[in-house]
């Protein structure tokens, strides 16, 4: 398949896949897949949901190293579609992969391509779901893998599989803003291939989000609201949809919905300020750690994808995220992390504000699975009640 990689602020062409900075003005680099030269030899017809599926619009040239990603089922929320009023809300449940989150999509490409490239291990900074996912997937590829995670911040399960996958894992004193940037210099420095969403081949995978909301809709949505950490999965699915568009396959692209936690607000205060700039966020803090980021790197990326597609970004408050979370769980049975729960809490502000009308379709995407985060959901629900063990107890507790 033919590609290059482009920087997204000088506009160069690169023909080598070593980089994911521009090395002429350290810009982001972007796949720029040749769409006119592509064979699709896929069909959007609801079967066989996969990742890999989509292969012909991926950029690795090697027998990928998977674990069966993608395919995540898409649930109608009747609940959910009746109390805010909207013709059809679907939720994708992303935490359902292999991993229990989306970075999996992402993951097999860029594990892939690490290995295309010769390197000998990977290395992330991660607020959790990336730490996990790319220990996995490194286990998967026999490649070492090390982790750098804001110590004391990040969601007991994650940590758990990143160790038990067999990362070296480290908790720095700082936050994930910190721990992203001294990955980048210690990946240059020993040779690691850095997996953050710096990592353009990574976002590749993660577009595949937008090809499958399609295959097993049958149609595009209106709208498609989703939280935003480092900003890179918003500015994936955004790609995702316009490569679908240029190939004429789908005609519109949906309003791309960036939800953030109200304490780690930065893109929806550029929005507001209508601008294509960040001002970082210094102490980022919210219940949602999975998007507790400050600065996020795609967030010029996300901005663009957000004003292209007419969509919004939004903030929501920590209260109305576990409310969201609670709500998906209890009445649509339907687990998620609190970050994920974010875009539903989105959806009832948009409702609230009147940006969405009554007759739209809309997805809402849950990024992470409920099990990821257990020490939170124990701070809400509660311990279960203990009694002792007879009949009669049990009946009084009932
Ligand atoms: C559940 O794992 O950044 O906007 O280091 O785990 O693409 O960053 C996680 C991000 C949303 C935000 N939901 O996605 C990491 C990390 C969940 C997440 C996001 C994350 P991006």
């Amino acid at each position: 398949m033919d590609y290059s990689l482009q920087c997204i602020e000088c506009g160069k062409e690169l023909n080598s896949d070593e980089h994911y900075v521009c090395p002429f003005c350290g810009g982001l680099l972007e796949v720029k897949i040749s769409l006119s030269e592509v064979e699709v030899n896929f069909r959007l017809d609801g079967n066989n949901l996969r990742v890999w599926k989509y292969a012909s619009l991926l950029p690795v040239k090697s027998e990928p190293v998977s674990l069966n990603e993608g395919g995540t089922p898409l649930y109608r929320t009747e609940y959910i579609e009746r109390e805010a009023g909207i013709k059809s809300v679907f939720v994708k449940h992303e935490g359902l992969n292999p991993s229990g989150s989306f970075k999996d999509r992402g993951m097999t490409v860029g594990v892939t391509k690490a290995l295309e490239l010769g390197k000998k291990a990977v290395a992330c900074a991660s607020t959790g779901n990336t730490s996990a996912s790319m220990a996995m997937y490194a286990a998967k590829a026999n490649l070492k893998a090390y982790v750098l995670l804001p110590a004391g911040k990040v969601a007991l399960g994650k940590v758990a599989q990143a160790l038990m996958h067999g990362a070296r894992v480290i908790g720095i004193k700082g936050n994930f803003d910190d721990a992203l940037a001294l990955v980048r210099k210690v990946s240059e420095e020993e040779n690691f291939y850095l997996l953050n969403s710096v990592n353009p081949f990574r976002l590749e995978g993660q577009k595949t989000i937008a090809f499958e909301i399609v295959d097993e809709l049958g149609y595009v949505p209106d709208r498609v609201i989703l939280p935003v950490g480092n900003a890179g999965n918003i500015s994936a699915i955004y790609k995702g949809f316009r490569e679908l568009r240029e190939l004429g396959l789908i005609e519109s692209i949906p309003k791309m919905c960036g939800i953030q936690a109200e304490g780690a607000n930065p893109v929806f205060r550029a929005f507001l300020k209508s601008g294509k700039d960040i001002e970082a966020v210094e102490n980022p803090e919210t219940v949602a750690t999975a998007i507790r980021i400050g600065n996020p790197v795609n967030a010029r990326k996300a901005l663009t994808a957000i004003y292209e597609s007419k969509g919004v970004a939004v903030q929501v408050s920590d209260s109305e995220i576990l409310e969201a979370q609670k709500k998906l769980a209890s009445e649509e049975g339907i687990g998620v992390e609190p970050a994920s729960a974010a875009s539903i809490a989105g959806l009832y502000r948009m409702v609230e504000s009147g940006e969405i009308e009554k007759d739209e379709r809309v997805v809402c995407i849950t990024t992470g699975n409920l099990l990821k985060d257990p020490e939170t959901v124990i701070k809400v629900c509660g311990e279960p009640v203990e009694v002792e063990a007879n009949i009669e107890s049990i009946k009084k507790a009932l």
